[in-house]
């Protein structure tokens, strides 16, 4: 019996989420099957209130169709706080039915037009200060009778809690309720109490701390932002086996008083002083000195179930070494730089005040450097209340660090033991989705710095950075980065949420803040703006998510129509304010910004986001804003030729960027467009293979390459170690990516202390060309989400014999993995069930390759095949495939004296050094006859009419070439 069977179901792209709002939630599953070519025919959905489906809700009955993603529960209106379990049976394009799936399950919370029972409460003004320092406590007791069938808590707090019943803690999120545009969308969360429960005397306790609400934030040292009180807002319901409930809600009943958090700020660390810990969540807790607390109305527009999945600890990680500074003081090194917080252990004397203070560097001198951490302090302080082990790790803070300093920890001057120390990582709790690997260990610790990046800023927002006094949503960073975000980890909830947020701070004519959510000042850049095109896009892209593209699409219009009305000319964008290519090297001294122009940019940008818009007005039947974005595309097209490029040909910016963005967004054609991509390898190669480029031009360099034929130019950059590249800064150690390509430079001085993060996402952007060029795995756009997936490996000549990627997508594992030696070539398909494949085999001819052993023609799953230009194309379905073929072009690893001169050719970066120091070569006589010969019967040049000096200046430039050509004399 074969296998086949739905599996991984999902509800809004969670696995059996607790507590959502969404009144028609969309349903997902992978299907598992062990035979090839399984497409779905046929599905049917049950749902129903009992685990046991006696009775339905919603049945779909038999639906002949091949969908499987973001099926939308059609069934009677749901209820609120209630479970639905739900169950998948698939049907396959090979007669065969699976049995039912495991069962998953939603559970709604409470939807908009709920009627709130909680009230707003904050201590007593009259006896705690608003603006204490300390988090607040507040409490409760309360009865409950027997039979506790199940207990629910929903609320929300402004400033940051946790909650605690009878003496534990609730759940393990941390920085609830997250971080949104407060005012206009706040989350509230659901947790499952039902086991912290007892019948007769019970306690419910809530901390809150200042948190995003109101503490300091940005390097304006802003306060209040949203306001200047905490206040919490809670209900929870229990419910009896008699189907009888109990609520209990925060109103003027609770108490309040001050707690052991006695400081806590997201940039400045925390203070604790554990003497003041006094188990007020339990029962008998006798709080006749705590204080009332009263209503407060808060401004709160809407609230929301949670959105984003939670953050968490959700890796533990132990220190590599400790040890003395030259200055004198006790540092450990986690060996990798972290964004989350310490928890240390210790026995101390009633009163012991340990200090923690993080950075993520050491200085050119081993001393820990606090510099580039501006006013973030990242400091933690404990005060130990001396009764047996203690642990603490803060509560409402996390620092960016590598290095922690370490003052007052006992005995530490005899030595500080480590076990006592560990790095809690904290980020969003989003699964885990791509692996890349490939035969050069520095690119895959680059990959490696990519992820820890990623996780560093994916604090329920994406910020820039994760230490200094900024830690912001910058709009910009996220755009350039979205794409590799969503290779490494799944990016659903987290960009749903964010996007909801830019969408509702977006400014009436269409204006997007730099920040999201809007906490600074400042709107309205190039390719920052673009995050409201771009993300939804690619979001819509990687998951086919179209509720979300539709959701957001007015927001999209409205900034593409914010841009055409800049400035006189409605179809370029030549006027106001903008950050150009951040960072570029081509900088002018001063200047943060690259030398190409921004109005350049920003009329590149306006045509890229014109044309998402009519590609998604398309996908989303708005036929006549198709037809005029389409049109509009086609006038700023026509317009930024006419004011950037020369009659002759030539782009006014002679920058890399400038021609990497005219190449990547098809901005120009015909010889303009052969032109510039010839000059954008010239600029490389006469670069000497490096980069200039900032955070506008970076994501696209190597794709703008690769694009344009000059593939190994791209791989050379990549692999390129000095300075400025991807791999300078992991020669110097980092483990994570910098802010500035020169961030600490050569001679191990610092770039500056004002804007030096070494945790800033941006320039990862490298790893989507990594994952689809580099091992070839990508897909087609016109199905989204994987439903057609294009393997397409891009060999680069020695450079790499080896690259391999992986991408857990809506349908299931896909995987590219090529390798190459000098005489066999191999790749390693897998493509998940209800999808199919088209596969590019390079340099292959069809008699030469086999799958799994057998030729083409008889490999099971394979539909067609065909070959040209000496290259093999495959449509394939579901299925592992393992194809093997020759490597018989000169395909080589290493070129020998028997290579042919045009297969060295073949390599367009030889044939770059060769038309540059040798251009004899490329002209007759005898070219032809010249090209087709080994190295070594040229070398003899017995037709070629070459002078001996010529054939000496020839060997010389292969020699110069790095895979050390063997030529013989
Ligand atoms: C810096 C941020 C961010 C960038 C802006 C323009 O302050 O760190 O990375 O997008 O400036």
């Amino acid at each position: 019996m074969t296998h086949l069977k739905a599996a991984s179901l999902t509800t809004e792209y969670r696995t059996n989420p607790l507590g959502i709002d969404c009144k028609k939630p969309r349903l997902s599953w992978k299907i598992i099957s062990d035979e090839r070519g399984t497409l779905q025919q046929s599905y049917q959905i049950q749902v129903s209130e009992h685990p046991t489906f006696d009775t339905l809700l919603w049945n779909t009955g038999i639906i002949h169709s091949q969908e499987s993603l973001h099926l939308p529960y059609e069934g009677p209106d749901l209820k609120e706080r209630t479970r639905y379990f739900y169950r998948v049976k698939v049907w396959d394009n090979k007669s065969r039915e699976s049995a039912w799936s495991e069962t998953a399950w939603w559970e709604t919370a409470l939807f908009a037009e709920y009627d709130w029972k909680a009230q707003w409460i904050t201590p007593d003004e009259e006896v705690i200060d608003r603006l204490s320092e300390p988090a607040f406590c507040l409490r409760k007791e309360f009865q409950l009778q027997n039979d506790i069938a199940s207990a629910r808590i929903y609320g929300t707090g402004l400033g940051l809690y946790e909650l605690y019943v009878n003496g534990e803690r609730v759940g393990d999120e941390l920085f609830a309720p997250g971080w949104t545009s407060y005012h206009k969308r706040l989350q509230y969360q659901t947790y499952d109490i039902t086991s912290q429960l007892q019948a007769g005397p019970n306690a419910f306790g809530i901390m809150l701390a200042d948190g995003w609400y109101k503490g300091n934030m940005t390097w304006e040292n802003k306060r209040h932002i949203y306001g200047d009180r905490r206040a919490a807002f809670f209900e929870l319901h229990v419910r009896y086996n008699d189907g009888t409930e109990d609520i209990i809600v925060t109103d003027p009943s609770w108490k309040a008083a001050l707690g052991p958090v006695v400081y806590s700020e997201i940039y400045q660390g925390e203070k604790y002083d554990a003497r003041l810990e006094e188990g007020f969540s339990l029962p008998d807790f006798d709080d006749s000195s705590w204080s009332l607390v009263q209503e407060q109305q808060m401004p709160v527009g809407q609230l929301i179930a949670q959105e984003n999945w939670p953050t968490k600890v959700t890796e533990v990680i132990k220190p590599i070494a400790v040890f003395t500074t030259p200055s004198g003081e006790t540092v450990i090194d986690m060996g990798q730089n972290m964004v989350g917080r310490i928890r240390f252990f210790v026995k101390a004397d009633k009163g012991t005040k340990i200090i923690l203070k993080h950075a993520e560097v050491l200085d050119k001198d081993g001393n820990i450097y606090f510099g580039n951490l501006r006013k973030a302090d990242q400091q933690v302080e404990y005060i130990a209340k001396g009764i047996g082990l203690e642990n603490y790790a803060p509560h409402f803070s996390f620092q960016g660090f590598r290095y922690v300093r370490v003052e007052g920890y006992p005995n530490q001057e005899n030595g500080l033991s480590l076990e006592h120390f560990v790095g809690e990582v904290i980020h969003t709790d989003m699964e885990p989705t791509g692996e890349f690997e490939c035969s050069n260990p520095l690119v895959n610790k680059l990959q490696e710095n990519i992820k820890w990046g990623q996780r560093g800023n994916f604090l329920d927002v994406p910020t820039d950075c994760p230490q200094r006094d900024e830690r912001l949503g910058w709009t910009g960073d996220a755009q350039v980065f979205i794409q590799t975000a969503l290779f490494n980890y799944h990016g659903g909830p987290f960009f749903t949420k964010w996007l909801r947020d830019l969408k509702a701070e977006q400014h009436p004519d269409g204006g997007v803040p730099f920040v999201i959510p809007a906490v600074v000042g400042g709107a309205n850049a190039a390719a920052w703006g673009d995050a409201a095109t771009i993300i939804p896009w690619e979001i819509y892209k990687a998951y086919g998510d179209k509720r979300l593209l539709a959701e957001q699409y007015d927001s999209m219009k409205a900034w593409v129509e914010y841009m055409r009305r800049q400035g006189e000319n409605e179809y370029l964008w030549i006027v106001g304010f903008n950050f150009g290519d951040w960072l570029a090297l081509d900088a002018p001294s001063g200047s943060y910004s690259g030398a190409t122009p921004k109005d350049f940019i920003a009329t590149a940008f306006y045509a890229h986001s014109t044309r998402i818009l009519r590609d998604a007005a398309k996908v989303l039947g708005k036929w006549e804003d198709a037809k005029s974005y389409g049109l509009l595309l086609e006038n700023i097209i026509e317009a930024f030729n006419h004011e950037f490029v020369s009659k002759s040909g030539r782009l006014v910016s002679p920058t890399q960027t400038a021609h990497v963005l005219a190449l990547i967004f098809d901005l120009v054609d015909g010889d303009v467009k052969k032109r510039t991509a010839h000059e954008l390898n010239e600029l490389i190669i006469n670069n000497n293979y490096h980069l200039t480029t900032g955070f506008v031009g970076t994501p696209y360099l190597c794709f703008a390459l690769s694009k344009a034929g000059h593939h190994e130019t791209a791989v050379k950059l990549l692999l390129q170690e000095g300075y400025p590249s991807w791999l300078y800064s992991v020669k110097k150690g980092a483990t994570t990516i910098w802010e500035h390509w020169d961030g600490i430079k050569e001679d191990g001085s610092f770039w500056s202390d004002d804007m030096n993060s070494f945790n800033h996402y941006a320039y990862g952007a490298i790893g989507d060309w990594m994952y689809r060029k580099v091992a070839g795995l990508d897909m087609d756009e016109e199905l989204p989400a994987y439903k057609r997936i294009r393997i397409q490996p891009a060999f680069a000549g020695i450079h790499l014999t080896y690259a391999k990627a992986a991408f857990e997508s809506m349908y299931g594992r896909i995987q590219s993995a090529w390798s190459i030696t000098a005489d066999k070539i191999e790749l390693k398909v897998e493509i998940p069930a209800n999808t199919t494949a088209e596969i590019v085999l390079p340099f292959a001819q069809t008699a030469n390759v086999s799958e799994g052993g057998n030729p083409l023609a008889q490999a099971n799953g394979i539909y067609t095949y065909k070959e040209k230009d000496d290259t093999v194309t495959l449509t394939v379905g579901s299925g592992s495939y393992h194809f093997q073929y020759d490597n018989k072009n000169g395909l080589m690893v290493e070129f020998t004296k028997n290579s042919r001169l045009i297969d060295v050719l073949a390599h367009q970066s030889s044939a770059a050094i060769l038309d540059k120091h040798a251009p004899w070569i490329a002209k007759p006589p005898g070219i032809f006859a010249m090209r087709t010969k080994t190295l070594q019967e040229l070398a003899e040049f017995p037709e070629a009419n070459l002078t001996k000096n010529q054939v000496d200046a020839l060997i010389e430039e292969l020699n110069t070439i790095e895979w050390k050509a063997e030529l013989v004399k």
